[in-house]
């Protein structure tokens, strides 16, 4: 009985895909990305085949909804991307967005299908993205980070955090396209790229910072009063800070969680029970 059992979990196993080395280069992920996104071999990235692979790699609770961490757990497995790198791509693609689904994937240009090396070249331009912004590709401390904010918002070098530094860092960092206006997707993208959050924060800073409009001017901040640095790195610290406690709070409910709350918890540990075992008995 037990032995059927772990065959048949080895052999689920086995038809995974595991996992690739972080240092694989470039052209092997992008290989990668074509022997995905063109499943039936003619030539074409057409919807089809992306329903294919997003459904059966992405969306990991099958909920019909891939979520950024599922997104990103695919991509650093797979492709052996960073988390940094996969958080990157997957809000490019998915336009700032929490979460996506296999419907929104079908659009004209998936319909006419995009040649395998046209494809190819979009993913690879991503990554050259990536590192020609120099985004952040590394684990940061938050002193660090807010370092790194006050030094982007003391541009012009006055020891004052003011209106002139935000337009220019609204100008010329976050509004990717020069239209004279920044939208939630293009902040979320430059905060994930210049700090190294992922989209969940980044979305909470926007939300924060512009009280959760939909696009803002870029001299939204023209009437602020001046900070010290000091007084905006405090200000920024509570923004991370809050934010670190409200997950804190959502991630281990309060001491008095409800029934289902437990069956829950009792369900996970069952699961990663037997995903351990999988994984010792499968050598994986
Ligand atoms: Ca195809
Ligand atoms: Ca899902
Ligand atoms: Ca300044
Ligand atoms: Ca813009």
């Amino acid at each position: 009985m037990f032995s059927t059992f772990f065959v048949l979990g080895c052999l689920h196993y086995a038809a995974g895909q595991g996992c690739s080395q972080l240092s694989i280069d470039l052209n092997k992920k992008l290989d990668l990305g074509i022997e995905d996104n063109d499943v039936n071999l003619d030539g074409n990235v057409s919807f089809s085949d992306i329903k294919h692979d997003t459904e059966e790699y992405y969306d990991y609770n099958h909920d019909g909804k891939v979520t950024e961490k599922e997104w990103v757990r695919r991509w650093t497995c797979r492709y052996g991307d960073t988390q940094y790198v996969a958080t990157y791509i997957y809000l490019v693609i998915n336009r700032g967005l929490e979460s996506t689904t296999v419907a929104s994937f079908d659009i004209p240009m998936f319909r006419t299908g995009i040649p395998v090396p046209v494809f190819r070249e979009v993913n690879r331009q991503r990554y050259v993205e990536f590192s020609t912004k120099n985004c952040v590709d590394r684990y940061l401390t938050l002193d660090e980070k807010l370092e790194l904010n006050a030094n982007v918002n003391d541009f012009n070098n006055d020891s004052t955090v003011n209106a002139d530094d935000f337009l220019h860092d609204l100008q010329n960092n976050y509004d990717r396209d020069n239209d004279g206006n920044v939208t939630e997707a293009e902040w979320v993208l430059q905060w994930v790229c210049a700090y190294g959050d992922d989209g969940y924060f980044a979305r909470y800073t926007w939300s924060e910072f512009t009280g959760g409009r939909q696009t803002i001017p870029n001299n939204f901040f023209a009437g602020d009063t001046a900070n010290t640095i000091a007084q905006h790195k405090a200000k920024v610290r509570k923004i991370y800070e809050t934010f670190a406690e409200e997950q804190k709070e959502a991630d281990c409910p309060a001491k008095n969680a409800g029934h289902g709350q437990k069956e829950n918890v009792q369900s996970f540990i069952v699961v990663a029970a037997v995903h351990v075992v999988f994984a010792v008995f499968c050598h994986i």
